[in-house]
């Protein structure tokens, strides 16, 4: 028997792996994919980049990694993220102890855990880790005749790894959260023509993708300790602080001014620009209403500049895109924007997309509708605990205690799953807390003669109240058809799933905890 079996190989499951392995610990990674990467080795499609920052978009566990590695761009493409974790992989000789190409299907609990995998491989080890990520389930809408499509369909999370080339080619895209907006601006300086199908306006900032210079990579190497530190203090894992000023308090002239710089400087920092945004409607709509201004200053067309213009949930309390030219694409001829909220598709054809005003022909369709997110990953294997399944536990919504274990799964631990602030941060960084907590778990157990670890019920219920309310000291909840709630997966139970606590609060809690005998976890 092993002493711990890790799901997954993208960022979490590589790190988890190398501090097992710094334990002294026995462990297998078992990985769906044929190379390491998760989110980065599935996410091919055109345009994918990361919106943090690439020099802090990154491990920070070795001081010799940070060193060496060059970024090329303020933003890293999506291959250039998976050759860092190839690197990585390489660097610490992680594929060993990987098995790729290796699915699981299931894992129960008696004793320990035995889990079983596509291939009817059986492993068994004292701890399971699920590495599996957030956003790892695609999101394929049930759309009628999808079948009889005579063209390719593609979901933007499970790209082909060859080239697809759309040269010549009439093109659709469905959706526009972070995703579309990275890849439709692509897509359409290839098309013939782009349809995009957009069921809800969603707000987004410039990203200003840049190279970096080597002055700047050498600044960003010379301060690598502060800027870490300082990713470590804030809410959300970015290296920079919100703003203290509030909106709402500020003069509009001068308020217009901090927005447009904002706006110059682009990417996810134009939330940071007032303390308020994310907590005062108020505050929320001098943001908004300054984006929907710029909307219609870039759309050349007033009524297609009216349709993208967000109006259903407040700005950022969904995941904020940034872009590279999205509202400028509208202004080509070959590009359509299609409301799909005034009218509804209706079915796949074999020659295109039919809604209930137009058929929109079609060689290929494009599936950027996003994921089953935060609990699908998880819900995918057969999980059954020590007195029942996850699928069961997890029925009105998930449940856990502090996001990293759940009452009834002894020796089961999630890294960022629901209940963590995970998808509200820079993931790297919440990662890293994560498997840091669990390595120092698992090295105390052992120390202290234990063998098992296990949520109790009251911690959970407690942490699953203090989840909720996290969120509703914001205007998350607001936006009501987020994945946060999981409310864009059909028949979802709709529960607020990250935490929005911060991820420095948190932190400190899951640091209390572990300091106070695994205070809320029972040992024996
Ligand atoms: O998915 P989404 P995503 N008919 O769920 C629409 C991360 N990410 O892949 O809003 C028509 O946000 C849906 O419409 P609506 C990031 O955390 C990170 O874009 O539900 N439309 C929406 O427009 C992000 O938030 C990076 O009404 C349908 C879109 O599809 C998360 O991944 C880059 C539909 C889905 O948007 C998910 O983003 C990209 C239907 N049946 C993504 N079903 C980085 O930079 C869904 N839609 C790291």
């Amino acid at each position: 028997m092993l002493d711990a079996i890790v799901i997954g190989a993208g960022f979490s499951g590589l790190y988890m792996l190398h501090r097992l392995r710094g334990l002294g610990m026995s462990a297998a990674v078992l990985e769906a994919g044929d190379g390491v990467g998760g989110t980065w080795y599935w996410n091919r499609y055109p345009g994918a980049r990361c919106d943090s920052e690439s020099y802090y978009y990154s491990f920070s566990f070795d001081e010799d990694l940070q060193q060496e590695w060059r970024w090329s761009e303020r933003y890293p493409r999506q291959p250039e993220i998976l050759a860092y974790l190839n690197h990585v992989a390489d660097r610490f000789d992680l594929r060993r102890d990987i098995r790729f190409g290796t699915r699981v299907t299931a894992a129960s609990f008696d004793d320990g855990w035995t889990v079983r995998t596509e291939r009817g491989d059986e492993l068994s080890a004292r701890f399971l880790i699920g590495a599996v990520g957030c956003l790892s389930s695609a999101n394929v809408p049930e759309l009628e005749g999808l079948d009889s499509f005579a063209g390719e369909w593609y979901h933007t999370g499970r790209w082909p790894h060859e080239d697809v080339d759309f040269t010549g080619k009439r093109v659709g895209v469905i959706g526009t959260g972070s995703t579309g907006i990275q890849a439709i601006p692509v897509i359409a300086e290839q098309a013939a023509h782009l349809t995009v199908f957009q069921r809800t306006p969603n707000f987004s900032v410039p990203a200003r993708n840049a190279p970096l210079d080597e002055e700047f990579q050498a600044s960003v190497r010379a301060e690598y300790a502060e800027i870490r530190a300082l990713q470590r203090e804030t809410g959300n894992g970015h290296p920079f602080r919100i703003s203290p000023r509030n909106a709402v308090d500020t003069p509009p002239e001068q308020r217009r001014e901090v927005y447009e710089a904002a706006w110059r400087r682009g990417g996810l920092r134009f939330r940071a620009a007032f303390n308020d945004l994310l907590s005062n409607q108020d505050a929320n709509d001098t943001a908004a209403e300054f984006i929907r201004e710029k909307i219609r200053e870039t759309v050349r067309d007033p009524e297609v500049a009216e349709r993208l213009l967000p109006h259903d949930h407040p700005f950022a309390a969904k995941r904020p895109p940034i872009d590279t030219g999205y509202f400028e694409t509208y202004n080509r001829d070959d590009v359509t924007l299609v409301d799909v909220r005034e009218a509804p598709i209706v079915e796949v054809t074999r020659d295109g997309v039919r809604t209930t005003e137009a058929e929109h022909p079609l060689d290929a369709l494009v599936f950027a509708t996003g994921f089953d997110a935060m609990t699908g990953p998880m819900l995918g294997i057969d999980v059954r605990g020590a007195n029942g399944t996850l699928a069961e536990k997890w029925r009105d919504g998930p449940q856990s205690y502090l996001g990293l274990q759940v009452a009834g799964f002894p020796n089961l631990f999630i890294i960022t799953g629901p209940g963590s602030p995970s998808v509200l941060t820079n993931m790297p960084t919440s990662i890293e807390q994560h498997v840091d907590w669990i390595a120092r778990c698992l090295g105390d157990l052992r120390d202290n003669g234990f063998e098992r670890i296990e949520a109790t019920e009251e911690a959970e219920r407690a942490w699953g109240e203090e989840v909720q309310a996290a969120a509703n000291r914001t205007l998350l909840p607001q936006a009501k058809s987020s994945w946060y709630l999981g409310a864009n997966v059909p028949g979802k139970p709709q529960v607020f799933m990250p935490y929005a606590g911060g991820l420095a609060h948190y932190a400190a809690l899951c640091e209390e905890a572990a300091t106070h005998d695994y205070a809320g976890f029972h040992r024996s």
